[in-house]
């Protein structure tokens, strides 16, 4: 008999317990165990109720995803649905933690719901690229609507208890133990003589128009196929029989199972939880972090303060003067008032927040006692080395010393302290309260639990952590300048920015490199720009990006950079003065005249990501192509249905884009040299993800 699934009698009633630690997946001994333990209640005398329950920190998190792509083991869920759903007894499901996907589904079948009010339901098939496959899209638009049921399974998001009864999936809501609810109401329904209520046998809701629908989801997925067929499985709901409709269902999910779109989700999904977990840190006990201090209260250091307040920890924010000190103080006032006008925080932790967890200073002394200071002050080496400097003089033993630098040597900044096994980078991205990535730059000579420390004050934070090494750029800002000086080729060679953009955009970024670069501020590259020129002792040139800022036209802030926004910052009217300028240069160059499709634009700037990646991963500044993935994903707005820049590739294959950047490289040999790994992994016949381990 199955050890998956526990059995026990109360009187009439057989408790079913779910034992498949951490979130009871349905694995296939889960199915196998469900399939025996309802023969055997249904055969044992006296036997009138089924009820099944969760054991641990949730009802069931749904189909066991490691699975997903393997050969197909039966009993499938659908078939143990079906049979839980069809068994003459009463069948109850309890529910605690979160019932998603299949747990859902399974709670479909049973005939009667209740759960905790701390329950959660959702079918977040869609994120990992597919739709309910067990059902949901045939059983819940009966239960709670079409519009209901579309909504949810075509975000994904968890829906609490208390909605989920007013939508009519919870029947009662009921605080206290799942297992001792559960046979309370169940022997309550009994003792009522309430009848078994398959939801299969429900009415069906009325059509609503299909294609309007599907296309207007479609359109919303920016390239993500699956949530649009959650509404071809919902018609079918509607216009076939029950079991007609399940198997249209079935084939969509089968369907969808064989894309690429799954393969990339279901990496990020586990990639996601893989990132913070480095074999290095297993056992190393993190510093303390109750008291932070930030250096710097601009758009970056009052975003780390908002980001570490709104996670309970006590900051100090120290600026120059008592005038910045109060526009710091109202910038982090500013974020907090947004969170709680999202229900992010209450009115009252809002103004704990503000009025005790959070003090302002002009006076390094007040970090005296702080357990880690994050400086995002301005990016210059000189400036950093005298905070760093001062840290060191007034910071307790054991403080931890970081700095945001987004591309500076930390073995540099470290060494003009007396600790540098103190030091670390923390990079964070803008605004630093909402964006998810933080990469922890670990220095020749962080010591470990420093670098345990940065990851832990990244959970705490509720950022995905990456580890990377100390180079110009780091992991993400590395890349990114290799794959822009791709676009800027493309534009010398004939593209126009208007084609990168669109051609990105199809591909799934949510905004094209040019898009971003008027978000951003050009006015930031042209400093960079003129700096690197300056230091390199280069006078008098002018590009056409310098001629658009010289121009004052800095982006939306300005009004005008590649675009016009004149119409809105979200209006994509391209700027009429770029492309004379960019003629100009192209002439000047002998350069220009070649067209290029979309592919070929996508191709050029994947390859130009892939190789630096690649590097990146070679020289260990990530450790695992998945670093480099999950960098790209939540920092650089990487459509997540494509897995990630290494992902993608070892999906395309790598033996074509090693060809092609050696065709490229006929452009420019320096920057298209293949990366040694790209081509030891086509040597070799193997693929990125087999170095994730
Ligand atoms: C589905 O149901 C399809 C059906 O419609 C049709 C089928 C025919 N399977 O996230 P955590 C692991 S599709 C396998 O760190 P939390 C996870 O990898 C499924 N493993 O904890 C991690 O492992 P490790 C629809 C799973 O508290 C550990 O459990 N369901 C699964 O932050 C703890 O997870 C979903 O998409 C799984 N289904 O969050 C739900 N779920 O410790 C996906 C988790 O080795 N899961 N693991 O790193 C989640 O959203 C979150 O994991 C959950 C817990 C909210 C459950």
């Amino acid at each position: 008999m199955s050890d998956k699934i526990a059995y026990a009698r109360h009187g009439d009633i057989a408790v079913l317990t779910i034992q498949n630690p951490p979130v009871n997946a349905l694995s296939q001994a889960v199915r196998h165990g469900l399939m025996e333990r309802m023969d055997q209640a249904e055969s044992e005398a006296g036997v009138r109720a089924v009820l099944i329950v969760g054991e641990g920190r949730a009802f069931i998190a749904g189909a066991d995803i490691t699975e997903f792509g393997k050969p197909p083991m039966e009993p499938s869920l659908p078939d143990v649905i079906n049979r839980i759903e069809a068994s003459p007894l009463l069948v109850v499901a309890s529910m605690h933690g979160v019932s998603l996907g299949g747990g859902l589904e399974v709670a479909l079948g049973a005939h009667y719901r209740i759960a905790v009010p701390s329950a959660r339901i959702g079918l977040p098939e869609v994120h990992l690229g597919l739709i309910p496959g067990a059902g949901g899209t045939q059983r819940l638009p009966r239960v709670a609507g079409i519009e209901a049921a579309l909504e949810i399974m075509t975000t994904g998001r968890h829906v609490g208890a208390k909605e989920a009864a007013a939508m009519g999936v919870i029947d009662v809501i009921q605080d206290g133990d799942q297992t001792e609810n559960g046979i309370a109401y169940t022997q309550k329904l009994l003792d009522d003589g309430m009848p078994r209520r398959p939801v299969s046998e429900m009415p069906v809701p009325a059509a609503i128009d299909w294609d309007a629908a599907f296309n207007a989801i479609l359109a919303k997925g920016r390239g993500q196929i699956s949530p649009a067929h959650c509404v071809r499985a919902v018609q079918a709901s509607v216009e076939k029989p029950f079991l007609e409709g399940l198997a249209a269902e079935r084939q969509i999910f089968i369907d969808l199972m064989g894309t690429d779109q799954r393969q990339g989700m279901i990496h990020a999904f586990f990639s996601e939880r893989a990132v913070g977990n480095l074999p290095e840190l297993k056992g190393v006990t993190p510093r303390a972090l109750d008291h932070i201090g930030v250096i710097g209260g601009g758009t970056m250091g009052a975003g780390i303060a908002t980001a570490a307040l709104l996670s309970s920890i006590r900051v100090t924010l120290l600026e120059m003067t008592a005038d910045a000190g109060e526009a710091a103080h109202g910038r982090i006032a500013g974020n907090l008032s947004g969170a709680l006008k999202r229900g992010k925080i209450s009115a009252d932790q809002h103004d704990a927040i503000l009025n005790k967890a959070l003090s302002v200073s002009t006076d390094y002394a007040s970090l005296s006692d702080a357990d880690l200071v994050i400086e995002a002050v301005f990016e210059d080496m000189d400036v950093k080395k005298q905070v760093f400097t001062k840290l060191d003089a007034v910071c307790k033993k054991g403080a931890i010393l970081a700095s945001n630098t987004s591309y500076l040597d930390i073995n540099e900044i470290a060494s003009v302290t007396s600790r540098p096994a103190d030091v670390i980078g923390l990079h964070f991205f803008s605004p630093a309260h909402v964006m998810k990535l933080l990469e922890v730059v670990v220095a020749d000579k962080t010591a470990i639990d420093v670098v345990a420390t940065g990851f832990d004050l990244g959970k705490k934070l509720k950022k995905i952590s990456v580890r990377a090494g100390v180079c110009d750029g780091f992991i993400g800002n590395r890349i990114l300048a290799t794959y822009r000086t791709a676009a800027d080729q493309l534009i010398m060679a004939g593209a126009s920015p208007y084609d990168i953009d669109a051609a990105l955009e199809d591909f799934g970024f949510a905004m094209g490199p040019f898009a971003v670069a008027d978000l951003a501020g050009l006015d930031i590259g042209w400093a960079v720009r003129k700096r690197k020129r300056a230091e390199a002792g280069i006078e008098g040139v002018s590009t056409y990006a310098d001629k658009m800022c010289e121009a004052g036209n800095f982006g939306q802030k300005t009004g005008k950079g590649y675009y016009d926004y004149a119409a809105g910052p979200k209006a994509r009217v391209p700027n009429p003065d770029v492309m004379p300028l960019i003629e100009a240069d192209r002439a000047a160059a002998s350069a220009g005249g070649k067209t290029f499709t979309s592919d070929e634009i996508v191709r050029y700037y994947m390859a130009a990501m892939v190789n630096e990646s690649a590097k990146v991963v070679g020289e260990g500044i990530a450790r695992r192509p998945l670093d480099v993935d999950m960098t790209l994903l939540f920092g650089y707005g990487f459509p997540r249905y494509r897995g990630g820049p290494l992902k993608w590739a070892d999906i395309v294959g790598l033996d074509g884009l090693l060809a092609d950047i050696k065709s490229y490289a006929s452009d420019d040999a320096d920057f298209w040299a293949p990366a040694p790994l790209l081509e030891q992994l086509v040597a070799d016949g193997k693929k990125f993800e087999t170095l994730n381990t």
